[in-house]
């Protein structure tokens, strides 16, 4: 097995986007707790990312999601995000918290509905021309509850031609992601629900149309390293939304419920060559922290993130190779358990130490009084995320 020395530094090709909204008080249909300092607008969320990334060297930008970020200056709000040591990244749709979406937006029978959604696609667009992001992301809450509800097929068409509508609306650089979900809010049928889906939307629309794999929108037991293989074969994958379920879109800390599971996606992502700086695949984060503090909640999430990606990387790839060639199934297991038994938390604390970091960025946050800072000073939150 390689020594950790010998990968420390492919670590340094690390970048994980954090999502706004995990700044924000966010929860559940029956309550949303909230935390003291949490932000009030999106200049204190982007403080807070830039925190993190401060203390973890992981996390130089942040996802925004429109409207709950929207300011009337987004170009102030860059400058802002590049004094504090981050960028803005990917500008999140937000077509589900509309009267008017009740029966869709991208897929809706009622053009002027329609239009309207694709008219917000396009703003959003036009904000990734001041912010400079590469990413525009599509996700739908359209679908049906009942069988009979709506015209399967046509509702597949109608998106279709809306999605041909918003990408023509893209610059030469930038790029359109398209994220799948099989369930909620429809509970019957999604109309984007699966990466083949997605998939087919993609290839329809042109080369800067990618999928989204967001950890947690599969139905239990999916093998979702094998998408992740598929889609890098295919050339498809653009980003990802990384959390934990244990039952359904639980928006968990990444790698909390299934550390494994983790590993093994970063295993397919260095494997599939959709690791390093130029292979085109954005790693993001998509959760909210219902009960635990939210700024410790993204710094576990970005360590949990890089810890089993240092695994992935100290797979023996040659004695793999040459145990499946050979047909040894427990030997080609045994070099992939290998890795992921290894605990690389100490090697990880000396390689922060190496490059100016803290080597313990959690106990670092405790002891920066940052929290307390924040609690006196900002009074009166807005809540974020589902419902903001
Ligand atoms: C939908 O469940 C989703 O995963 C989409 O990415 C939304 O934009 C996001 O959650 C909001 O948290
Ligand atoms: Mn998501
Ligand atoms: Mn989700």
């Amino acid at each position: 097995m390689p020594n950790f020395s010998d990968i420390a530094g492919l670590l340094a090709d690390q970048a994980i986007e954090l999502p706004s909204w995990a700044f924000g008080n966010s929860g559940t249909r029956f309550k949303v707790f909230s935390t003291a300092g949490v932000p009030r607008d999106a200049y204190e969320k982007i403080a807070d990312a830039a925190k993190v990334h401060e203390l973890t060297g992981l996390a130089p930008s942040v996802a925004l999601h429109i409207p709950w970020d929207r300011v009337d200056d987004f170009d102030k709000l860059g400058t802002h995000a590049a004094n504090l040591g981050v960028r803005l990244g990917t500008i999140n749709t937000n077509t589900f918290q509309d009267e008017d979406y009740k029966f869709g937006s991208l897929t809706h029978v009622d053009e002027k509905i329609r239009a309207k959604a694709i008219a917000h696609m396009h703003e959003c667009i036009d904000i990734m021309g001041v912010t400079g992001s590469r990413d525009l992301k599509i996700w739908l809450p359209d679908g049906t509850n009942y069988p009979g509800q709506g015209d399967l097929r046509g509702r597949q068409d109608r998106l279709a031609d809306s999605l041909q509508q918003v990408y023509a609306r893209l610059g030469d650089e930038q790029r359109l992601v398209l994220e799948y979900k099989f369930f909620e809010p429809a509970f019957y049928a999604t109309d984007v629900p699966d990466w083949g889906t997605s998939y087919t939307h993609c290839v329809a629309l042109g080369e800067r149309a990618l999928v989204c794999l967001d950890t947690g929108h599969h139905a239990p037991g999916t093998n979702v390293e094998f998408i992740v293989a598929q889609l890098l074969r295919l050339g498809r994958l653009g980003s990802f939304d990384f959390n934990s379920r244990f039952y359904a879109d639980d928006d968990l800390i990444v790698g909390a419920a299934d550390p494994f599971q983790l590993f093994r996606i970063m295993f397919e992502v260095v494997r599939g060559g959709g690791y390093g700086p130029d292979s085109g695949v954005a790693f993001m984060l998509d959760q909210c922290h219902n009960v635990e503090e939210k700024i410790p909640g993204q710094i576990r999430s970005v360590l949990n993130v890089q810890e089993m990606t240092a695994r992935a990387l100290l797979v023996d790839r040659d004695a793999l190779a040459e145990a499946e060639r050979d047909g040894d199934v427990l030997g080609a297991n045994e070099v992939f358990m290998d890795a992921f038994y290894t605990d690389v938390r100490s090697d990880l604390a000396d390689w922060r130490t190496s490059r100016g970091l803290p080597a313990n960025p959690m106990r670092a946050f405790r002891d920066s009084g940052y929290a307390d800072h924040i609690a006196a000073e900002r009074v009166g939150g807005t809540q974020a995320g589902w419902g903001a």
